[in-house]
């Protein structure tokens, strides 16, 4: 080496060193804040001051993400985050150079946020009848300012006792129904058994709920009602009553129904009634409950978190792992009733002649909102105890992956996407496009609301839909396309492919365990495993299919799928265009059979209680030879998998 260059080299690598470890310290100087119950929004947020709130976390991390070099993560460390309003994230809250804002549970911890309120100081009344004043309950100590703007009068449609759901007072009581006489199209009443009716105090606030033929449910306010001989006629408040009687498909004659929210239907365990005059509240507790110790919750929001930007700056980059989402409530049905439609739709009007121009009605709100956002990923949460529906990607959602979140015990729908049913957008931005949804596990949907579905999509493009599993829901698990027309529209390209589907359309007909409309090129249906569905004694005329390709659905492939116990037909057709391709179903495929449902990464999240293979113990004969069943299902998934993951690229690649 000459001289000048050694020289060189010798005052170049010590600056060279020094630029090197500072990089490394970049590199390593990873931006993480930390949240924690006991914590306080006057602190750093470091690891031994922690913030309070997931607002501040989100206020702070606003500040430091214009410029990121790694990810910001903030650790929510177990325990309540009560939220005062819904936290809203925008595009302000981004990630930026492809990098994420991540929030998420502390290693081994389970922060919950809750949207709801403790009930405290019940007192023991007549009946075997707990009672509370809600007028004297304490505002959350950290929401008093927003409290203060909130209305006196609290109202909510769900209640929790120690994590379970109470049942708003009903006759007759849970899983059993009264039939409708009559349906009086000209009167615009209805008629059923005047033994039925009674002497209730507050009868502007009891509901008729009836089950329609098809999907299609109602929730009728009761205006007025005259007997007549053995019949009561029954009058229903407006809006609902134009619009149940304006509605294609009304409840017809011998429908069942029940009757909610009178303090007289308050007789069985379980069993809450809330009067909104008075803001008494009463609870007959089941066998076991002592309201002395017992944690009872009552929903005050209808939307946890929103993520929103706008079609010009979406919200970009914001990541949720390992967190809890509780509580939420939705309180229209008790100023408008509702007239469910289908899916994650009430309906306030007459419908478009065409179908696919926006669809008018109500949207069911959902606990976790995203809109005009891409790129955000909700993997391994928890939502649970929702009074309407958990989570919405509404439109103009693109790039979102949802995984290994766990769903359940929800009023409304598990995941909608694409709300704005608007079939042909001017705008192309707004059509909800490579959305991820996968290894979800869904269960006990459709609560309060007996049309919502597991998962739906809308005019989709590219949504993949695989490797989840629902069941116990009754209407549909998988619910794609929308509009009833073989006509053009935004949906394409939507791959619904190893899901496991079983007990599902357990109250309503007219459905499928996967269920599509109108025309969609180039959407798979292929691989899934569909199992026990049973008509249940309220389902109205209308046939059910394992998969069922509904009016207008077109340029669809139904391949490979397995069904077993589905009481109807495998694959039901009606009113479907001419180039559906319909083949290899119909067989009892183990590939299927061991692949479809939770990949083996995934299947921790599955509640135990509906685990398919108990646990060995002891010398239990029985229990070894499931312990050695399941050795074997265990080895031949795991070949069935290796197979599978060839297999499965071939198919929608
Ligand atoms: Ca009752």
């Amino acid at each position: 080496m000459p001289l000048h260059r050694r020289r060189l080299s010798l005052v170049l690598a010590p600056l060279l060193a020094v630029h090197l470890a500072l990089l490394a310290a970049a590199a390593s100087a990873q931006v993480t804040y930390f949240v924690s119950p006991e914590g306080n929004d006057g602190n750093p947020g470091s690891k031994s001051k922690p913030f309070r709130t997931l607002e501040k976390a989100r206020s702070v991390v606003r500040s430091e993400n214009r410029r990121m070099k790694n990810d910001i993560v903030v650790y929510l460390h177990g325990g309540e985050y009560p939220l005062c309003d819904t936290v809203v994230f925008d595009q302000q809250d981004s990630g930026t150079n492809g990098l994420s804002i991540i929030y998420r549970a502390y290693p081994g911890e389970t922060p919950v946020v809750t949207g709801g309120q403790r009930i405290k100081g019940w007192k023991a009344t007549t009946n075997g009848l707990y009672k509370v004043s809600v007028r004297s309950t304490q505002p959350l100590a950290l929401c008093t300012a927003s409290d203060s703007s909130r209305p006196n009068q609290v109202q909510f449609r769900q209640l929790y006792v120690n994590g379970r759901r109470a049942v708003r007072a009903r006759t007759p009581n849970t899983g059993e129904y009264y039939r409708l006489k009559s349906w009086d199209t000209v009167n615009k009443r209805v008629e059923i058994n005047r033994s039925e009716v009674g002497h209730w105090g507050r009868l502007n606030q009891v509901a008729m709920i009836i089950l329609g033929r098809g999907v299609n449910q109602a929730n009728l306010r009761i205006a007025s009602f005259s007997p007549v001989g053995t019949s009561t006629f029954v009058v229903p408040v407006e809006p609902e009553r134009t619009r149940i009687f304006e509605q294609e498909y009304p409840p017809k004659e011998a429908r069942p129904y029940y009757l909610e929210n009178a303090f007289e239907f308050l007789d069985a365990p379980g069993e809450w009634y809330l009067d909104t005059t008075t803001q008494d509240l009463f609870y007959k507790p089941r066998p076991g409950e002592d309201l002395a110790s017992a944690v009872v919750v009552a929903p005050r929001l209808e939307t946890l978190v929103r993520i929103q930007g706008t079609l010009d700056a979406p919200a970009r980059h914001i990541q949720f792992h390992g967190l809890t989402f509780e509580h939420t409530t939705w309180l229209l049905p008790n100023s408008e009733g509702f007239i469910g439609d289908q899916a994650s739709i009430a309906f306030t009007q007459r419908l478009p002649a065409d179908q696919t121009t926006s669809y008018p009605g109500h949207r069911l709100p959902a606990a976790f909102h995203l809109e005009s956002a891409s790129n955000i990923r909700l993997e391994r949460n928890t939502f649970q105890h929702l009074g309407g529906s958990a989570i919405n990607l509404y439109a103009a959602t693109q790039d979102n992956t949802l995984l290994g979140n766990v769903i359940a015990d929800v009023s409304g729908s598990g995941i909608s996407l694409d709300l704005n049913l608007e079939g042909n957008p001017k705008d192309t931005r707004k059509v909800s496009r490579r959305n991820v949804i996968s290894n979800n596990y869904i269960s006990k949907i459709g609560r309060d609301y007996y049309q919502s579905v597991g998962i739906m999509a809308g005019y989709t493009d590219t949504t993949v839909i695989e490797h989840n599993e629902l069941t116990d829901m009754p209407y549909s698990g998988i619910s794609v396309g929308w509009g009833w027309a073989d006509v053009p529209n935004a949906a394409r390209n939507n791959v619904i492919s190893y899901n496991k589907i079983s007990h599902v359309l357990n109250m309503m007909a007219d459905g499928g365990g996967i269920y599509t409309l109108s025309r969609q090129p180039g959407t798979q249906i292929v691989g899934n495993h569909i199992h026990d569905l049973k008509r249940p004694p309220t389902a109205g005329g209308f046939t059910n299919g394992g998969i069922f390709l509904d009016e207008g659905s077109n340029l669809i492939t139904v391949q490979d799928n397995v069904f077993q116990n589905v009481e109807d037909m495998n694959v039901k057709l009606h009113k479907n265009g001419t180039s559906n391709v319909i083949r290899n179903n119909d067989v009892s495929s183990l590939q299927v059979l061991t692949s479809a449902g939770l990949e083996p990464a995934y299947r921790d999240i599955r509640p135990p209680e509906t685990g398919t293979v108990p646990a060995a113990s002891g010398r239990n004969p029985s229990a070894m030879r499931s312990a050695a069943l399941a050795a074997s299902l265990t080895l031949l998934s795991l070949l069935a998998y290796v197979g599978y993951r060839v297999h499965h690229r071939r198919c929608w690649v």
